[in-house]
């Protein structure tokens, strides 16, 4: 099941990126900690060159800690420094940013001699959409500076932050691989909301994430929508959250698809629990 989707924005944003790259010292890429080999985008790789590179494992917050601790140790042992942070509440992001500012001073050579005019060092912040890119930058630089929204494309053009005299980050919008050929990659995707919902089946989705919940035994959407233990088929499942929210049709129907919007939304937000999709 591949799908190739490319809209015109991403195409120029990955040219803007190539173009920025001169000015950057550092790459700071933003994966979603609940599935960090499904949120990378080895498109990035070819545009980056041999910048360094810090991985944040960003939503730590929304994922199973002994997971994240696993992708941690998973990048350590292959010589990348990864970082789990919670842009909600700024857990981290220090860190990434001193991990960044060592980074920058290691990597200037000979090459990339700048004198002592220049003390600040710049990062580029990149990632595919809606693993919190922004939301990063703005804890960063302690207040509001971009918009941030629980939707993927919320971030339109490239735009440089200036977080202190010391530092510059580029805020990017989200950019897709132009192409999605692997099933779980996709269902990953879509799960964590980084799919523009018009091109996939949130009832689909739904079913197959209760179906994911059963299979690493998280049983807290069971009691939330009064699923009984005894029902094992996520079809049915989802029905029951369909008479739990309300969810009915003229005529008396359930309203299947506002059920599964209802469930998706709860996992996306963490009120199924901390899940992470992928393990190393
Ligand atoms: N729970 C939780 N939510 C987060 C975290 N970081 C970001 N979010 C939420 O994730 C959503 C997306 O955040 P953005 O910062 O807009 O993401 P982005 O990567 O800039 O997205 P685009 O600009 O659309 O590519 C927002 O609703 C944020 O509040 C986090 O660490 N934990
Ligand atoms: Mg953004």
């Amino acid at each position: 099941m591949g799908f190739s989707w490319y809209p015109g924005h991403m195409a120029k944003a990955v040219s803007q990126i190539k173009q920025s790259m001169k000015l950057i010292d550092v790459v700071i890429e933003i994966l979603d900690a609940r599935a960090p080999r499904s949120t990378e985008n080895r498109e990035f790789a070819e545009a980056v060159g041999n910048k360094p590179r810090i991985v944040v494992l960003n939503k730590a917050d929304l994922a199973d800690p002994v997971a994240t601790r696993a992708w941690v140790d998973c990048y350590t042992e292959a010589g990348i420094c990864a970082v789990p942070t919670n842009c909600r509440t700024g857990e981290g992001v220090a860190e990434v940013i001193a991990a960044a500012s060592a980074a920058a001073k290691a990597g200037a050579g000979p090459d990339v001699q700048r004198g002592p005019s220049r003390v600040r060092f710049r990062t580029a912040v990149l990632g595919i959409p809606n693993v919190g890119k922004s939301s990063f930058i703005n804890r960063a630089a302690k207040r509001a500076r971009v918009k941030t929204g629980d939707r993927p494309g919320v971030t339109r053009a490239k735009q440089w932050i200036v977080i202190d005299r010391n530092l510059e980050m580029l805020d990017t919008p989200g950019i897709m691989p132009p192409r999605v050929d692997d099933r779980g990659v996709w269902f990953a995707l879509a799960a964590l909301g980084c799919l523009d919902e018009s091109i996939y089946d949130v009832e689909a989705l739904a079913t197959g994430l209760i179906a994911r919940l059963d299979s690493v035994g998280l049983a807290a959407y069971r009691s939330r929508y009064g699923v009984c233990e005894g029902c094992a088929d996520p079809h049915e499942a989802l029905k029951h959250v369909a008479r739990s929210r309300g969810c009915m049709m003229a005529g008396g129907e359930l309203d299947m698809a506002r059920a599964a919007d209802i469930l998706v939304r709860d996992f996306r937000s963490g009120k199924l629990g901390r899940a992470t999709l992928e393990m190393p």
